[in-house]
């Protein structure tokens, strides 16, 4: 069982995985918690689109709780981001999550978290987001607010954002329902269907 009661100054270290900040490493470093699994936040240019498509392989990921999940970036500009309330985002993380994010990272880095907290986690890369860049870590079992539909965006006076654009499109494929990932194990990015990953914003022109 691992070590939780870490005071604040052990926390804070930069050797541990801190539970709201992580811990980010350089490709050649030795990290302070051997991974359980690892996630690639990658780039693909699209067929006849403008934007390429942005994406975690794979895409939903079973895990114990207590595993610790290793992030790596291939190219720069991506983060890791819970769907967390104090982020201004629904809640699609188990109540008791903390408010978990990495700060952007750079091409080679990498970001570890220890998933502590049962039930389903949505996760974003918040630069990406909007374009679909989005997954699901089930945490030990299919449950909590992040196993609800995405449905509708809120009424404007809310205050909570809900997955939207591609982000909402890939949360509501099928492959990625919070019991399929637990039965599977792991769901890539390959086994969504294309209409989930359509990109529905396109760039500002420029001129
Ligand atoms: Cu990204």
């Amino acid at each position: 069982m691992r070590q939780t009661q870490t005071s604040r100054t052990q926390q804070m270290d930069s050797d541990t995985v801190h539970p709201r900040f992580g811990y980010v490493g350089t490709r050649d470093d030795t990290p302070p918690v051997e991974p359980d699994h690892t996630v690639s936040l990658e780039i693909r240019p699209r067929e006849n689109a403008p934007i390429p498509a942005f994406y975690f392989e794979p895409a939903g990921l079973a895990v114990d709780v207590g595993d610790t999940v290793r992030f790596n970036l291939a190219t720069p500009h991506h983060n890791v981001n819970a769907y967390h309330p104090a982020f201004g985002y629904t809640q699609r993380v188990p109540d008791g999550a903390p408010p978990y994010s990495s700060p952007i990272l750079g091409a080679g880095e990498y970001w570890l978290y220890t998933f502590e907290t049962e039930g389903v986690h949505n996760l974003m890369c918040a630069p990406h987001e909007l374009f679909g860049m989005v997954g699901s870590v089930v945490v030990g079992s299919p449950t909590g607010p992040g196993a609800n539909p995405v449905g509708e965006a809120p009424a404007p006076h809310e205050e909570s954002r809900p997955p939207e654009f591609t982000a909402g499109l890939v949360l509501s494929d099928p492959a990625l329902a919070p019991q399929t990932i637990a039965e599977q194990g792991s769901v890539s990015w390959s086994d969504l269907a294309p209409e989930s990953k359509r990109p529905l914003l396109r760039p500002v022109e420029e001129g």
